[in-house]
């Protein structure tokens, strides 16, 4: 491998190409018309415009991709997060075109995309899961039947769904005809397919997740940890590791059965195993076949290169970090940092008039922006993450909101005001959150 193409933008994009220029490998980037002026453009050592802004005329076009691809004749593309990155098609092209994808096999990504088929490898491997049907319910009197055997609240889930799009939680017999078919219409509309499946529904639950890596010669490995509770429309805002409140026989206990599953897959690539946590026990979300967003916390604690890691094995070469039986060293925090009001969520686009970045003990920031940017209005609003580390939370704690103090970008609103708030407030600080601290504790 000597030339990789970076199929993304913004900060994963920048990410991307630090890790192969420590590598050694040449880098080239892809962008759209109005990304012109973009970081990672400017970063990689060769770039390629491949359409209008609208991401489905442009980095969701895997024709276009793949011209870039020949034109500067590389031999892998890394998807990095969103985008074609779960797309088991691109995937598939990709190996058609003799271009390796950094990432696991088409099939990998088609299996566990599949949330019913998930659940049924979870099973077959021994994780824990909530009472749910083992395939896709089809009609009404099959739901209610569910429905009377395991008792209320459920949920209902699409087969083709993931990051909590297309939920319906229902709370007695009376509404289940209703959710069952508004379910099943919109998995239809946002995913092409229908199939639903019903689950136990937990009211309170923490987010954890596993974070695993595996070459392609049968070596598994868990790299710990990371709570990820802090959310707001099934978007994180802040994640962390280690998770604050398991024990040392928890964490081994979640990071194996993680591993179990993953081998169960036969899968190969970085990846991570989702967890709802509640009074002491486990339930199997899904598993994510990317790099994920939060991939610093765990790169802190485990003092490992995940990027690089995946980017070796994809080379075809043998896992060089190991994970399991190793405790984290320390505590790590992210916040994420979007263009955004900090009372409404309303997107903020524009020009960033000045920037200062902050920095010191314990600070990483991975961003795309600099002064004189322009945020466009058409991608994400998450302009950078501020990672702080410390030996304890405590430490971490301080040194966020010291960073996120010290942080000015003019021009535009962020949702800076919105973390300090969330940083002080003092069940967070006790650790004490779930998946509803926003909608509850803060608002
Ligand atoms: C659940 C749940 C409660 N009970 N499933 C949302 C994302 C997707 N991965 C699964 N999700 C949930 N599934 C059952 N049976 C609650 C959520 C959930 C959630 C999970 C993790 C992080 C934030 C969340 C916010 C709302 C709901």
């Amino acid at each position: 491998m000597k030339k990789v193409l970076i199929a993304n933008r913004g900060e994963i994009a920048v990410r991307i190409i630090r890790a192969c220029q420590e590598l050694g490998l040449r880098t080239v980037a892809i962008h759209s018309v109005v990304d012109k002026e973009s970081l990672h453009a400017k970063l990689a050592d060769e770039s390629v415009c491949i359409g209008p802004g609208p991401s489905i005329h442009s980095y969701l076009q895997i024709p276009n991709i793949m011209c870039a691809a020949e034109i500067t004749g590389v031999d892998a593309i890394h998807p990095g997060y969103g985008f074609l990155a779960e797309s088991d098609e691109f995937a598939r092209v990709c190996a058609a075109y003799g271009i390796k994808f950094i990432g696991p096999t088409a099939e990998q990504i088609r299996t566990l995309g599949n949330k019913i088929e998930a659940r049924a490898l979870a099973i077959r491997s021994g994780v824990p899961l909530l009472p749910g049907t083992d395939g896709p319910v089809r009609t009404e009197e099959e739901a209610l039947s569910f429905a009377r055997s395991a008792g209320f609240p459920l949920i209902i889930k699409a087969a083709a769904g993931g990051g909590g799009r297309g939920m319906k939680i229902v709370r007695n017999e009376t509404e289940l005809p209703l959710q069952f078919q508004l379910a099943r219409k919109e998995a239809m509309v946002c995913f092409g397919n229908p199939d639903c499946f019903i689950e136990k529904y937990l009211e309170n639950p923490r987010h954890v997740e596993v974070q695993l890596i595996a070459d392609e010669h049968g070596n598994y490995t868990w790299l710990g940890e990371r709570d990820c509770s802090i959310q707001r429309r099934h978007q994180k805002l802040i994640e962390e590791s280690p998770c604050p409140v398991l024990s040392e026989e928890e964490r081994v206990f979640v990071g194996e059965r993680a591993v179990r599953l993953a081998q169960e897959a036969s899968y190969q690539s970085l990846g991570t195993v989702e967890f709802l946590y509640q009074n002491g026990n486990f339930y199997f979300m899904e598993m994510n076949t990317r790099v994920q967003v939060e991939h610093p916390v765990t790169e802190i604690v485990m003092e490992a290169d995940l990027i690089k890691e995946q980017i070796r094995i994809a080379q075809g070469q043998i896992l060089s970090i190991r994970g399991d039986g190793l405790r984290p060293r320390g505590h790590a925090m992210e916040c994420r940092i979007n263009a955004e009001d900090p009372e409404s969520f309303a997107p903020w686009p524009g020009r960033i008039t000045a920037y200062h970045e902050p920095g010191g003990p314990g600070i990483r920031i991975d961003s795309m922006i600099y002064n004189g940017y322009t945020v466009p209005s058409l991608y994400d609003s998450m302009i950078a993450k501020v990672i702080s580390s410390g030996r304890d939370r405590e430490e971490c704690i301080r040194r966020m909101r010291r960073a996120l103090g010290e942080m000015k970008i003019e021009g535009i609103r962020t949702n800076i005001p919105f973390h300090l708030k969330v940083l002080s407030n003092p069940a967070f600080v006790a650790g004490q959150v779930s998946t509803n601290f926003l909608n509850t504790a803060l608002l």
